[in-house]
């Protein structure tokens, strides 16, 4: 990676494709999450209510499909919690998965903006918790001690992202923005590269297995598996 400005900033967008290699499914990809089940009817707050059985089901095949021995971070992920221990606080993750890879590889300074998979919040209280079981509609709140009001600590669409305005500062000063996994198909993340050329501060950078519906607005492509491309320009 190129030198930075002793006090620069980088902000990292990743997406599906970065965990791709570990196991998890993307979603638009050929035979993604998005070509078996709608959208529509487990990812968006009209198909909770609609239907929560089926929501709570779809989500926890994740949750257990995530806690399954073979899923583990791969070399991307190590490589950007490596980035963050050689610049320590100069490096923010935002993603948009919901799986706890980049947790694990390491990485701490980090935004789940779609939320979490191993989480879930009451709609009463509000709070969220780590839950790594199956979820089901009859649920207690642990908290307000309400039944049925348990959902999956996630962002459907039509929802809003979490932590956007910590999200939007660190768009505002830093000095390099790569993607990383991600196709570009969903705002507002695919819209954060527009951002950043429209304060004209830092370079940007995609690193996607190829180039995604973005591909244009940045700077760098680098096109491949993340397992490589990731290590080498991190390096
Ligand atoms: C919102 C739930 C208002 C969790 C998800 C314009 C502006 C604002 C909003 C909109 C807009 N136009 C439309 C909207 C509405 C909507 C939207 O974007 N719709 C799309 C379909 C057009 N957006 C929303 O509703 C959002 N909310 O806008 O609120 C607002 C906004 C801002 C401020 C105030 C108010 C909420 C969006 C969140 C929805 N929840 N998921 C879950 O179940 O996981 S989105 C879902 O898509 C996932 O979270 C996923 O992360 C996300 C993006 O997908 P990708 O990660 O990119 O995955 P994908 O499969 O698409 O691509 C994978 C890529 O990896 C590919 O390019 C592939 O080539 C690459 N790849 C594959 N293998 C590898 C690889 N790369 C490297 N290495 C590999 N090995």
């Amino acid at each position: 990676m190129q030198p930075l400005p002793s006090d620069a900033t980088i902000v990292i967008l990743t997406g599906a494709g970065i965990s791709k290699e570990s196991g998890l499914d993307t979603f638009r990809c050929e035979g993604g999450i998005w070509s078996k089940v709608r959208l529509e009817d487990v990812a968006t707050p009209e198909g909770f209510a609609a239907d929560p059985d089926l929501v709570h089901d779809f989500y926890n095949a994740r949750r257990r499909g995530l806690s399954d021995p073979t899923i583990a971070p791969n070399p991307a992920h190590h490589a950007l919690a490596e980035l963050e221990r050689h610049w320590p606080g100069r490096v923010l993750i935002v993603t948009q998965n919901i799986d706890d890879l980049h947790e694990r590889a390491g990485s701490r300074n980090l935004i789940h903006m779609h939320g979490e998979l191993l989480k879930i919040r009451c709609v009463h209280c509000g709070l969220p918790r780590h839950w790594s079981d199956d979820l089901g509609t009859a649920e207690m709140c642990p908290d307000c001690k309400r039944s049925g009001t348990l959902r999956p600590h996630i962002v459907w669409f039509g929802e809003i992202p979490l932590e956007m305005e910590r999200i939007m500062a660190a768009l505002s000063d830093c000095a390099l923005f790569v993607s990383i996994g991600t196709s570009g198909n969903v705002y507002p993340a695919a819209g954060f590269v527009a951002q950043v050329r429209r304060l004209g501060l830092a370079h940007t950078v995609e690193l996607n297995l190829e180039p995604s519906q973005g591909a244009t607005l940045f700077a760098e492509h680098r096109n491949g598996p993340a397992s490589q491309t990731v290590p080498a320009f991190v390096a």
